[in-house]
């Protein structure tokens, strides 16, 4: 008998968009703070991103590519009061309420990683793929994302037979859901059924949980527990932690900067969670049932400070199957250049340890916005005939790789200050540059401005 083709996990990257732009829109992500008001390169943004899912690609892995949003989103403006043509509202924007504008501009949505929770699957009740965008309800430049987002991963996966798309949740600070940045999967394979590990930073009911003092907690533990229910997982088979606030109060404003599973292993750093030991004995205890062995690879305090894993983003790294065996792991140029992170990473890679191989990519323009390589990709584990139903405009090879590139230097600029975020010129060309993208892509019309 042959065995069945295999389960696989593709990469949704996201696009970098035309506005890509330093806000500081974020507070609590320390690299959004300390970059605000800096140029930025939107052309470069985007080849780097490219760059990083050609050479993924290049490798045998899945990987496919999400457009950007419509940006500056007029339509929130108009919505917040400033009114007349598009250029008038962009205009009196800047004028009275700036900081509007920016929000208002942000390519925030390149990170999909924040795009939505996924339960492949194998996991869930009626055996279908589930998706719930996140409402990102904790930044307003982010919130606005949810309805395109929707609109986007029912056009990405639109066979009901094989996906399902759940609506945002309520987007209130009760329920704020910052999608796969806080959800780990582990399995013995994509294709066998899993843990799903959700992680949170608050819970609003129960007042006698910790939360961190000086920046806020995105995610609350009520919106990971509606995110399962929604995608009928088996009680058994979900783990709810804490993150630790004093992690959170250091800058890790997602549980993917302190933290990455894939299949069985759960590389984390020891202040990742109010209860790191309880924590990898629930998963433990939970993966156990499914026949798999948790491997755990916590780095301490002493080996790399809390401090250097913010600064270098080390854990937010793609952890993946490297094509000669074992597993690659994928982090930004900023772990390279940090000697004690690169020399920490480089002590667990070779024979008879965790990793064949670690491989830094030059991320820049994102990461000075806080966005490192898993924070630039949406995880979806797929069956061949789910891959199959997958449109198929969106999977990147060379030539889609090459036709993007030539279509980012025609679009893009190479330089763009907060200044800028007003021109009128802007917003025609992001429109006219997703126009052509929704054609190469093949997904139809996406944005409000194409429905007329
Ligand atoms: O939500 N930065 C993003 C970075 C998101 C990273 N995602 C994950 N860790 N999965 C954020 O804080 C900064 C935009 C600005 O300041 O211009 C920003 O939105």
């Amino acid at each position: 008998m042959t065995p069945a083709p295999a389960c696989r996990e593709a990469n949704f990257d996201g696009l970098v968009g035309p506005t890509h732009s330093y806000a500081g829109l974020s507070f609590g992500n320390v690299a959004s703070e300390r970059n605000a008001a800096s140029l930025a390169n939107p052309r470069a943004a985007a080849l780097q991103g490219l760059a990083k899912m050609k050479a993924l690609a290049d490798l045998g892995l899945a990987q496919a590519v999400l457009p950007p949003h419509e940006r500056p989103c007029v339509a929130t403006l108009r919505r917040l009061g400033f009114a007349g043509s598009d250029a008038a509202v962009l205009a009196a924007a800047a004028r009275a309420a700036p900081e509007l504008l920016a929000a208002a501009a942000s390519a925030s949505a390149m990170w999909t990683a924040n795009a939505a929770t996924v339960s492949p699957s194998a996991d869930t009740a009626d055996a279908r793929v589930h998706f719930t965008p996140a409402n990102l309800a904790a930044k307003l430049h982010r919130a606005i994302e949810a309805p395109t987002t929707a609109t986007i991963l029912r056009a990405v996966f639109p066979d009901p037979q094989h996906f399902a798309h759940h609506d945002p949740l309520p987007a209130t600070p009760a329920l704020g859901d910052e999608g796969a940045a806080n959800h780990t999967r582990l399995c013995t394979t994509h294709g066998a059924p899993g843990v799903e590990l959700f992680v949170y930073g608050r819970s609003e009911f129960d007042r006698d949980a910790l939360e961190p003092r000086r920046y806020p907690a995105r995610q609350t533990r009520e919106a990971s527990a509606a995110v399962a229910r929604l995608h009928g997982l088996r009680p058994e088979a979900v783990v709810f932690a804490q993150q630790n606030p004093a992690a959170i109060d250091a800058g890790v404003f997602h549980n993917d900067v302190i933290a990455v599973g894939s299949e069985t292993l759960l590389f984390c750093h020891a202040a990742a969670f109010t209860d790191n030991a309880a924590v990898y004995e629930a998963v433990r205890r939970a993966l156990a049932r499914t026949g798999g062995a948790l491997e755990v690879v916590e780095l301490r305090e002493d080996q790399v400070p809390l401090a250097d894993a913010v600064a270098s983003y080390l854990f937010n790294s793609q952890l993946l199957a490297h094509p000669e065996g074992g597993r690659l792991l994928v982090v930004p140029e900023e772990c390279r250049t940090h000697p004690r992170v690169w020399k920490t990473l480089q002590g667990l890679c070779g024979a008879g340890r965790p990793l064949r191989e670690v491989r830094a990519f030059d991320l820049r323009e994102s990461m000075k916005n806080g966005g490192g390589p898993a924070c630039l990709r949406l995880r979806v584990a797929l069956t061949p005939a789910e891959a199959a139903a997958v449109a198929p405009g969106v999977w990147l090879d060379e030539t889609l790789y090459t036709r993007l590139c030539a279509w980012v230097d025609r679009h893009y600029r190479d330089r763009l200050a907060e200044a800028d975020l007003a021109d009128p010129q802007l917003l025609d060309e992001s429109r006219r540059a997703l126009d052509e993208l929704t054609a190469l892509l093949g997904l139809g019309a996406l944005y409000p401005f194409q429905r007329g």
